[in-house]
């Protein structure tokens, strides 16, 4: 009996590390890609001011467009299991992202070909283009946190 209470000490003392370190790869999951989400919107909001001035500068443009692109592209790679709602730390990511893998990623992929679609236009230096393809971005933002982020 206290040989096997011994033995169960020993492999919470093994694992007890090892889950703290998953809580810690989790906690830094969510603070990376909350700063990621904190580039997208920045960098969108870039793109959607310098529109609305009478003579959008296709230098910002450019240069947002590409960190969009960058950012968006990571979108994908930022929710590794254990970084959930069940970390208890402050997260508006819904569970369905794991359960859902293949809606999420779905989603995920459309909002980065909206991107790529607009840093292509802006490359081209085609304002038409690059007003209608801003336009078709914001949905697909909205389209996944519909399905995939808490409800505020
Ligand atoms: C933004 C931003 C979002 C999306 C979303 C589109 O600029 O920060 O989260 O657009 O509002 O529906």
């Amino acid at each position: 009996m206290r040989k096997l209470a011994g033995v169960a000490v020993a492999v919470m003392l093994a694992v007890a590390p090892a889950a703290a370190m998953a809580q810690t790869g989790g906690l830094a999951a969510i603070e990376a890609r909350q700063a990621n989400f904190k580039t997208i919107a920045r960098t969108f909001k870039t793109i959607n001011d310098e529109l609305k001035g009478s003579r959008p500068s296709l230098d910002t443009l450019r240069a947002a467009a590409a960190e969009l692109r960058a950012a968006s592209q990571k979108i994908p790679g930022g929710f590794p299991a254990g970084s959930g709602p069940e970390t208890g730390a402050k997260t508006e990511a819904l569970a369905a992202i794991w359960t859902n893998r293949a809606g999420f990623t779905e989603a995920a992929n459309r909002h980065i070909a909206a991107v790529d679609a607009l840093d292509a236009a802006v490359k081209a230096g085609d304002m038409a283009r690059i007003r209608s393809a801003t336009d078709a971005v914001g949905p697909t933002c909205k389209n996944c946190h519909d399905q995939f982020r808490l409800k505020k």
